[in-house]
């Protein structure tokens, strides 16, 4: 009878947890929203320790975006429908074609997180 309320207990905490992992870094395609601003000349985005900068980018459709690592530790990006590898330095490419907004993560470091807005 205890063990059996004990393993409840476990499994309840484990799945809140799947929940918060979820929310905070699931990287997804949202509506574009009116007012991302205009594109921008240099879609290039630093990656370094542990952030990415900008972390907010607007480009138009078709626009290739280049990530460049220039901290010291290892990081990826991962985005809905792009994956770099896990890398201490070097460039990925990614060629957005459809406008929408992509959130993007780094999966080792939960709160390095950016977005890049697509226009039309
Ligand atoms: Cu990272």
């Amino acid at each position: 009878m205890c063990s059996d309320s004990r393993w409840r207990h476990g499994l309840l905490a484990l799945a809140t947890v799947g929940v918060m992992a979820c929310a905070d870094a699931e990287p997804e395609v949202l509506a574009l929203a009116e007012d991302v601003g205009s594109a921008t000349h240099d879609p290039t985005i630093t990656v370094s320790d542990n952030e990415f900068g900008p972390d907010e980018l607007v480009v138009q459709a078709g626009t290739e975006v280049t990530w460049d690592w220039q901290g010291g530790s290892a990081h990826d990006v991962v985005g809905p429908d792009f994956e770099s590898p896990l890398q201490d330095s070097g460039t990925f490419t990614h060629t957005f074609e459809e406008a929408g907004t992509y959130t993007f993560v780094c999966s080792p470091h939960a709160g390095m997180t950016g977005t890049v807005h697509v226009l039309p």
